[in-house]
């Protein structure tokens, strides 16, 4: 049988393959797909993001082990159900208004899929009025503002802005990260929560949901 613990451990070292092929023996074994998500690769990625955190990782890694979860969680994909898929909620994420930056922001888009969050990422340069649209039609649980430039942080107020206007502020959580960007700036605009990273943010955005 297939010990789901050596997953996590390929996982954490980016091996592909290794998990890919890892993945289709417990499968074959007889392993329920939600347990090799939940107990294997997911375990995985929170330990990835902890190591993140602390600089025991780097983000050449850390987006190796997240594309490897990504090619993982496809191979499950027909084995899950809905529910197993849908646990986590639906993050609408994206860079602000007249900021092209996406690396980052691409990063915390990976983990917190990996993190079993749905997620809406659209792109950057994002209007407030395409953030309303955006959480509006998808019915977000969060939204993740990203900006990596001083002159583009007041977008992010004024995205919360566009949320109170349309009358969704009360119905989604927005958290907000970035370089230029602190918890005293997320307390000053109104947000959830401000996190410094993308393991950070997946445990936000986590901690959120209850
Ligand atoms: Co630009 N740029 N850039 N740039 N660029 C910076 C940000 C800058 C600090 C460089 C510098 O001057 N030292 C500076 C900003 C200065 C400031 O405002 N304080 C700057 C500038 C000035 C500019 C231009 C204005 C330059 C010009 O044209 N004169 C221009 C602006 C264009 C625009 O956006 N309108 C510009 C353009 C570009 C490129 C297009 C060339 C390119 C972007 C390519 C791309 O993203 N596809 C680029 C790059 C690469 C950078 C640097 C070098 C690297 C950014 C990066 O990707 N870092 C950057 C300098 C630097 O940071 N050292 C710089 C790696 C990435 C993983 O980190 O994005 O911080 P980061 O994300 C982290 C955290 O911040 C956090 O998690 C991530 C990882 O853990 N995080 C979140 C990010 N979003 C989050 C959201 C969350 C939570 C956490 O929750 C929602």
């Amino acid at each position: 049988m297939t010990d789901l613990s050596d997953i996590t451990t390929a996982l954490i070292s980016g091996d592909g393959d290794k998990v890919c092929r890892l993945v289709q023996k417990a499968l074959d074994q007889g392993a329920p797909a939600a347990d090799i998500l939940n107990t294997g690769l997911i375990a995985g990625m929170d330990i990835v993001g902890e190591k993140m955190q602390s600089g025991d990782m780097f983000i050449p890694e850390v987006l190796m082990s997240a594309k490897t979860m990504n090619t993982a969680v496809e191979i499950l994909k027909p084995f899950l159900s809905a529910e197993d898929m849908s646990s986590a909620g639906h993050i609408v994420i994206g860079t602000v208004k007249g900021d092209l930056h996406d690396i980052g922001k691409n990063l915390v888009s990976m983990m917190v899929e990996s993190a079993g969050f749905k997620v809406t990422d659209l792109g950057v340069d994002v209007s407030p009025e395409a953030f309303v649209k955006a959480v509006q039609e998808n019915k977000a649980d969060i939204v993740a503002l990203s900006a990596l430039l001083t002159t583009t942080m007041p977008m992010m107020q004024q995205t919360i802005h566009a949320l109170v206007e349309s009358g969704l502020r009360d119905k989604v959580k927005i958290i907000i990260g970035g370089a230029p960007v602190n918890q005293e700036f997320a307390d000053r605009i109104g947000a959830d929560g401000y996190a410094s990273d993308a393991g950070s943010a997946s445990r936000l955005a986590k901690q959120l949901q209850g």
